[in-house]
């Protein structure tokens, strides 16, 4: 088994989305092992966005994800990081299939509704940033 990191968007959250997207990861086979509802501070947003600190649109990032709640989650499966990247979808909607999740659910790349892990490292580093503890 295999874990990763996924974060369910302030968007998403308040769309109440929540308990639908969860219903897809148990449905496809993942084991919820730890999740929480939390306020992303300013901090842990630029830490987490570190990789993009030189894109045009860093700042629009951080603004959005501080602006809700998030739910963040630590899912276990075989393969977990590319099957929860796989149910997610390409990173713009537009070129996001149906029938995954920002696929069916979302249309502005800047407000794609969730976030999935997308390496061992990267899953090492998001838990530890969102739960304290890995
Ligand atoms: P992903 O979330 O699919 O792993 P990423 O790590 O490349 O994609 O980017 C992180 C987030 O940054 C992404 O989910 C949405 C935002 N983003 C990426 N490209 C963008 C763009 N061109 N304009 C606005 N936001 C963008
Ligand atoms: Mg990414």
């Amino acid at each position: 088994m295999e874990r990763t990191f996924v974060m369910i968007k302030p968007d998403g959250v308040a769309r109440g989305l929540t308990g639908k997207i969860v219903a897809r990861f148990e449905a496809k086979g993942f084991t919820l092992v730890r999740a929480q509802l939390m306020q992303v501070s300013v901090e842990l947003a630029e830490k987490h966005y570190a990789h993009l600190k030189e894109k045009p649109f860093f700042g629009e990032l951080v603004d959005y994800i501080i602006s809700g709640p998030v739910f963040a989650m630590e899912l276990s499966a075989t393969n977990a990081i590319q099957n929860a990247r796989s149910l997610i979808g390409a990173t713009n909607p537009v070129n996001a299939a149906a029938g995954t999740i920002r696929g069916d659910f979302a249309t502005d790349v800047a407000s794609n509704v969730i976030h999935g892990s997308d390496s061992e490292e990267s899953v090492q580093i998001e838990l530890t940033n969102f739960f304290g503890s890995l």
